[in-house]
């Protein structure tokens, strides 16, 4: 399938709230073997979020993700009868089987170069990051944020305690770090649900890709330390469910690709 999009559509004013995200704006949603989500998912955004491109950046999934999007992107073809229906080039999947550097950061840079819209908001694939949420990540870029970052609120812990101690330990040590380098206190530097101006971050993945932990889980964190000092940052509070279908890609090699990216 083609991964580049064609010029973005224009959507009819409405008085539907999601309307007013009527923008430029792109979902991001990189996955591996995420067949049990990815449709239900996918039949969410659009139809709260008609008009949005969605890039599904898959890294080689043998549980048939791929063919459950392809499938979804001609039914929404076919359902758009007219050639400039906002639907028809809604969903465009990014199959990464070929790249040299297969990873989570890796899909989302690949489709972050492809998106060609101005917004874009980064999710996972497994509805952990409730996809109504991304419309208040949207409306705070177009009123003038550069990034949006979605945190979850960890005083609930809905998963395994070891991940959560994890996570939160690591979201600490990040928030440390970047509260030092930024000067600014982000609350969860390492969410995977975060939104931005693709006009912002662009520069930066062509100058300074090399900095990036490819293979890692953590673009967002990679993200806020490159960024220049004046970029402006803003945080959304979200419920992070726990994991519905599907099972966990993350290893403990993600969190010793995350130490090791501290270190750089
Ligand atoms: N393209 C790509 N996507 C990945 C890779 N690893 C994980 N993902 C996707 O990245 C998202 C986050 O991965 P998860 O396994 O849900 O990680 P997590 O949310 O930290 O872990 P859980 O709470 O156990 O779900 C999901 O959409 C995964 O399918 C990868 O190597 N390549
Ligand atoms: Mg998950």
């Amino acid at each position: 399938m083609d991964s580049r999009f064609t010029k973005p559509p224009v959507l009819p004013a409405d008085d539907r709230e999601e309307q007013v995200l009527a923008v430029q704006a792109a979902i991001i949603i990189p996955t591996l073997n995420e067949a049990q989500s990815i449709r239900a998912l996918l039949s969410s955004l659009v139809e709260l979020y008609p008009g949005i491109r969605i890039i599904i950046a898959d890294d080689a999934s043998s549980d048939g993700t791929q063919q459950l999007v392809r499938e979804f992107a001609i039914s929404l073809k076919a359902d758009a009868a007219e050639p400039g229906d906002a639907r028809r080039d809604h969903v465009k999947l990014l199959a990464r089987n070929d790249a040299l550097v297969k990873g989570l950061t890796a899909s989302v840079l690949d489709a972050l170069r492809q998106c060609e819209t101005e917004y874009f908001v980064v999710m996972d694939g497994d509805f952990q990051h409730p996809p109504a949420c991304a419309a208040q990540i949207l409306r705070m870029l177009q009123e003038g944020a550069d990034i949006v970052v979605g945190c979850r609120d960890f005083r609930e812990i809905n998963q395994p305690l070891f991940r959560y101690l994890l996570s939160c330990t690591a979201a600490s040590l990040a928030g440390t770090i970047l509260k030092i380098w930024r000067q600014q206190t982000i609350k969860d530097p390492l969410s995977g649900f975060f939104g931005g101006r693709t006009c912002v971050v662009l520069p930066i993945i062509q100058a300074k890709e090399k900095l990036f932990e490819l293979r890692g889980y953590k673009v967002l964190f990679d993200l806020l330390r490159l960024l220049p000092a004046e970029t402006r940052i803003e945080q959304i509070f979200y419920d992070f469910g726990a994991r519905p279908s599907g099972s966990s890609k993350f290893k403990l090699r993600h969190a010793l690709l995350f130490l090791r990216s501290l270190l750089r």
